[in-house]
């Protein structure tokens, strides 16, 4: 067993391997082929050294099967990983294999994990979502309209007393659901416990008043038992959704709370703060592309794909990840796509124009910075989702609501930095 071993461009994949796409740029003085057998040897059970084993270990071996296109971040190659090669159900250890060790290894100056195609076998394997964008209408009003979000702002500072006072203007103004944001969880400043209780009381008030549903994304952000404390205390509160920084917490800690969440009935808002530290750079690391696709074997039913280049962010692909989050997917429900990051309402049709209806729109600064206050942002960036689902220009739906043209005079289309 050596590294040729693990290089047949003759082999046409079966229907129960995992088919990964990477684009790897060699270390000095090796070829694009000798790269791709050590990248399918160390990621699945070859090594450096020849070895002669005694049992026939070769059917867990993966194959590196087709190499090309190039282009300037490197060159395209395919390696198919049999599934008996993985655990079931266990993303840690599907990981460790197609973007572990081979991530620094030396025989690559740089490599990215492109693309994953799931057989059957590995994907039924995991609980995938258990809503997906079904929140729109089982869990929200939002019917055919983007759901609305909003984090106040400033992010984090604010006591108890004001974020349930801001919740309770954007709720007023027509957003559906309140965010923490992704670095606010039990600070002293703003306690977990007393936030989540003093926002649903809020809401059960918000939501008599306006008559529509509302709810709170809570992030409940912790190391792994602490998470599922505090998904049992936001059911007990009587929430709906729990939200999870996929990437800071780790996959087995979001593992662990989706198992949770199935007896509580609570879906799953995947934040990816850190997601640009595996994706940013686009010839290293793990394309966002994959991450997502790990999110939804998981099991979260809404995730922050980004905003087609509009607003603050990097983004890379965002039509073409949301439209994988929404493809079969062995029976899987779909991922409602989440677009955010310096969005306001001048550029609500522009986004949606990009990404269709079936995203969930949030914005922080594009309501609490609206110059009359976050209940006016808050009918603003209805409105303009509102005149968008009925085919009416923002200029057109401003003459009506006044708080809209001021957003509009205020930001115009610009996209923040
Ligand atoms: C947006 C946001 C989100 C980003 C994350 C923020 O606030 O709350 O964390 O959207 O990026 O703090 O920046 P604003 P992404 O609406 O005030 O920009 O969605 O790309 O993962
Ligand atoms: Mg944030």
């Amino acid at each position: 067993m050596e590294y040729a071993d693990f290089l047949d461009e003759s082999y046409e994949p079966s229907d129960d391997d995992l088919v990964c796409t990477f684009r790897l740029v060699p270390g000095e003085g090796i070829s694009v082929a000798d790269a791709a057998a050590r990248v399918a040897s160390e990621s699945s059970n070859g090594t450096w050294a020849a070895l002669s084993p005694e049992s026939d270990v070769r059917q867990y071996s993966a194959l590196a099967c087709d190499i090309g296109p190039e282009d300037e971040h490197g060159t395209q190659v395919t390696v198919a990983y049999p599934s008996g090669l993985f655990e079931d159900g266990s993303l840690p250890q599907i990981l460790s294999c197609i973007a572990g060790n081979i991530m620094g290894m030396k025989a690559v100056e740089t490599i990215r994990l492109l693309d994953c195609e799931w057989p059957a076998v590995i994907a039924r394997s995991f609980p995938g979502p258990q809503y997906g964008s079904d929140v729109r209408t089982e869990l929200l009003d939002a019917g055919d309209r983007p759901p609305l979000a909003t984090v106040p702002k400033p992010k984090v500072g604010l006591s108890t007393e004001e974020h349930v006072s801001v919740a309770e203007s954007a709720w007023r103004g027509g957003v559906d659901l309140l965010k923490d944001d992704e670095n606010l969880t039990d600070q002293t400043f703003n306690p977990f416990e007393q936030r989540v209780a003093d926002s649903f009381a809020a809401r059960d008030r918000l939501e008599e008043e306006t008559g529509e549903r509302k709810d709170y994304l809570v992030n409940i952000t912790a190391e792994t038992d602490e998470m599922v404390r505090r998904a049992e205390f936001v059911d007990d509160h009587g929430g709906s959704f729990v939200m999870v920084d996929i990437i800071t917490c780790g996959w087995s800690g979001l593992q662990t709370v989706r198992r949770r969440t199935e007896d509580l009935d609570l879906a799953i808002h995947a934040h990816r703060a850190m997601h640009a530290a595996f994706d940013r750079l686009p010839q290293h690391g793990v394309s966002m592309r994959c991450l997502a696709q790990f999110a939804r074997l998981a099991g979260v039913d809404h995730i922050h794909t980004g905003t087609a280049g509009l607003g603050k962010l990097e983004n890379e692909d965002t039509a073409g990840i949301n439209e994988w989050l929404r493809s079969d997917l062995h029976g899987h429900s779909d991922v409602l796509p989440v677009a955010s990051g310096g969005l306001h309402p001048g550029i609500v049709d522009q986004l949606l124009d990009a990404l269709g209806t079936n995203v969930m729109v949030q914005a922080g600064g594009g309501i609490h910075g609206h110059p009359d206050g976050t209940e006016a942002g808050a009918r603003a960036l209805r409105a303009a989702v509102d005149a968008y689902a009925d085919g009416e220009s923002l200029d057109s739906r401003a003459e009506s609501v006044p708080a809209l043209r001021t957003a509009l005079d205020e930001w115009g289309t610009q996209n923040p930095r």
